[in-house]
This record gives structure tokens, C-alpha cells and sequence, in this order.
């Protein structure tokens, strides 16, 4: 069918909105109508070349949820009506990492910034209308009106879904809830420190309160960012991490936090050092952000490495389980425990995406969502 979306032509670049040709599904696979997309980082990396893909054009998004319209043939489990929101990882259930709990590391996953079809990898489900094959971020494409998409990205859920607040849980909330929970393994007590608050760091903070932290310390340079960080449960939220870290400390007899997470917009081996030096003994640092994909070198003191038993954990989509945790945190945001509204600062139509953009890195946004 013909359809509309953002699509990158070459990186370094900006979105340009395309027509589209988008395939009706194959055996497991769902086309969907799309509601809503969150505006992350990440794909701000792609324009900007940070995140090469494999196929130029490439319509971007990996944070959405919208409305089955087509089911492919023999495919159980999904009807046309159906909500789904996106994981931007897919889990196919059977491999070693899905089969122990870590669908985030789905073996699938390898396929996701190759843009075409992955058990046909010469098969794109997008097109541009004279056929010139257009790939899909990580399998998905949410900044298109209509997608087509394996069933192993969808996950479905109730029909009183408010999509274009839900959408979230495709990347901000679990990658930063679960940053906190999962991966940085924050306990009863704990004190946090957080560098940046985007969507992604807004929702580390929350899951380091779920998770009992007693001090959650947000830094950011955006005095809005820091305030929509302290409206979520943040306890301390600061303009540099100097500061963070002397509160850290100074909440901890002089030893410094449990557990950083390192949530800026694009990330540089400094700002692991800086969270390095902002733990304490056996401390845990969580990277999150993304950054140049040919940067390499984190900048820590070798012997504080190991006297100190300190540690540096990378963590994709919060460590979560697509799966189980997209459904349960949707259960915590309807029983208003996990808070998404008040992190939406704008809705755009999908014209507009590069004025969103525009928007985060001015620091007007916590998250921008496109509304179709
Ligand atoms: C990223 C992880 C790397 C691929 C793009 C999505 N996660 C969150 O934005
Ligand atoms: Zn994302």
C-alpha cells in the first residue's frame, strides 16, 4: 500500500517525509497503522552518522505503537484491531538469550540495523515509489503512517492502550527503568546518580525509586530537564557533575554512589570516567547513551578499577525482557506508579520531525511524540 514516512538518504543528514510503498505482510509478520512514535536520541544518531545502518535510505523510529490493519497468512496470535507496541529488539523465543531471560540480546537482534527483511535479507518490507528499496530501522520504522513488521517485534496488548502515551515503552521507559532496576541492580537504600535527563534518564529515575533508592541525583545542564526529573521522584537534581558527585559522596560518608547511569544525549568515554569516579567501592556504572559508533577508550584509573572492584556495565533496553516487561510496564503506568504523560513535552505531526529534533537538542523536549 502507499503510505507516507521520515526517511534518512545519507548520513550526515536530516529526515525528509517520503512516499512510501509498504509491503503487505508475509507468513508472521503484521502491517500496522501507526498512532503514535517517540523521538529518541538514537535516531537523531542515525542523521548524524553516529549510528551507521546498513541501507541508505532508511526510514527511521524504533519507539511507537499503532493498529493492526493486515495479518499475514497462517500467522496465530495477532487479529486486525489489535494494539501493538514495538520492541525495537526483536525476541524470537528460541535462542540462547531469549530462552534464559535476556530477550534483549535476542540473536535476532544482529539483524536490526541491516534494514531488510532478516530471513530474506534481500527482501526490504518499505519501498520508495520508484522501487528503490528503503530499510527499516531496527525492523520497525515507526515515523511511517503505516509499517510492516515481524511478529517477533510486536507485542500486543489491551485495547484501552492509550497508544500515544504508551508508545514510551518501545525504548524511553524500559531502557531507563530497566537501566536502574535490571542492569544497574539498584537496591533498598541506595544512592544514585543519574547524568542527563532525557526520556531515557527520566525514566532511570523512576526505576531507581520503584527500586527503593533513598537519594536519586539527576544531573543536567537544562534547569527544565532537571525539573521534570525532580517531578518524577528525583530527590537532588544538579547542573554538573561535580556537584552530583560531592552530594553523592556527601550522602555516603565520603564513598559515593551505589550505582551511575549514564543517560546523555551522546556519550563519550569521559562521561564514564565521570561516573566511574562518582561510585564507590564496588560500585555499578550503567551506560546507556549512545554515541559515536567508532569511539573507543573509557578513560578510568586502572588501579581504582581493581582495588575498588568497581564496575562498568553496557546495557541495551535497560537489560529488559521485551516480552514481559513492555506488558508490565504498561500495567505500572495504568495504575499511574510509572509516569509517561508528564514526560511528553510535545506532540508533533510528522511533518514536523525535524522541528522536534530541532526541539531536543535545544532542550525543550523531555520526549517529542509523533502523533499520525
Ligand atoms: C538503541 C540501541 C542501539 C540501536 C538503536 C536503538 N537503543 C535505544 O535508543
Ligand atoms: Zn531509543
Amino acid at each position: 500500500m502507499k503510505s507516507r514516512g521520515a526517511i534518512i538518504r545519507q548520513a550526515p543528514g536530516k529526515f525528509e517525509i517520503a512516499d512510501l510503498l509498504v509491503d503487505d505482510p508475509r507468513q508472521n509478520e503484521l502491517r500496522v497503522k501507526m498512532v503514535a512514535s517517540g523521538l529518541c536520541h538514537s535516531d537523531d544518531h542515525m542523521t548524524t552518522g553516529d549510528l551507521p545502518v546498513a541501507v541508505y535510505p532508511v526510514c527511521g523510529g524504533h519507539e511507537g505503537g499503532g493498529i493492526v490493519e493486515a495479518v499475514g497468512p497462517n500467522t496465530p496470535g495477532y487479529e486486525v484491531g489489535d494494539k501493538v507496541i514495538f520492541s525495537f529488539l526483536p525476541a524470537c523465543g528460541k535462542c540462547r538469550w531469549c530462552s534464559t531471560g535476556h530477550q534483549n540480546l535476542c540473536d535476532l537482534g544482529a539483524n536490526a540495523l541491516l534494514g531488510a527483511r532478516w530471513d530474506d535479507p534481500t527482501s526490504f518490507r518499505l519501498q520508495l515509489e520508484d522501487g528503490t528499496p528503503v530499510g527499516q530501522a531496527l525492523g520497525i520504522s515507526t515515523f511511517a503512517e503505516h509499517t510492516t513488521v515481524a511478529v517477533d517485534s510486536a507485542i500486543k496488548v489491551p485495547a484501552d492502550t492509550p497508544l500515544e502515551k504508551a508508545c514510551l515503552l518501545g525504548c524511553a521507559a524500559g531502557t531507563g527503568w530497566g537501566s536502574a532496576v535490571n542492569t544497574g541492580g539498584v537496591r533498598a537504600g541506595d544512592t544514585v546518580l543519574i547524568l542527563g535527563s532525557g526520556g531515557i534518564g527520566a525514566n532511570a529515575v523512576q526505576g531507581a525509586v520503584h527500586a527503593g533508592a533513598a537519594r536519586v541525583i539527576v544531573v543536567d545542564p537544562v534547569a527544565f530537564k532537571r525539573d521534570v526529573a525532580l517531578s518524577v521522584g528525583a530527590t537532588h537534581a544538579v547542573e554538573t557533575v561535580e556537584e552530583g558527585t560531592a552530594l553523592a559522596q556527601s550522602f555516603t560518608n565520603g564513598q559515593g554512589a551505589d550505582v551511575a547511569i549514564v543517560t546523555v544525549g551522546v556519550i563519550t568515554g569521559d562521561h564514564i570516567g565521570q561516573a566511574f569516579a562518582g561510585v564507590r567501592k564496588q560500585g555499578t556504572v550503567v551506560v546507556t547513551a549512545l554515541g559515536n559508533a567508532t569511539e573507543v577508550g573509557i578513560p578510568v584509573p586502572l588501579l581504582e578499577l581493581i582495588l575498588f572492584e568497581k564496575k562498568i556495565k553496557g546495557s541495551l533496553f535497560g537489560s529488559s525482557n521485551p516480552r514481559a516487561d513492555i506488558p508490565k510496564l504498561l500495567d505500572l503506568y495504568q495504575a499511574g506508579i510509572l509516569k509517561l504523560d508528564e514526560l511528553i513535552t510535545t506532540e508533533y505531526a510528522l511533518d514536523d520531525i525535524n522541528q522536534g529534533y530541532e526541539d531536543m537538542h535545544a532542550g525543550r523536549n523531555i520526549r517529542g511524540v509523533i502523533r499520525f
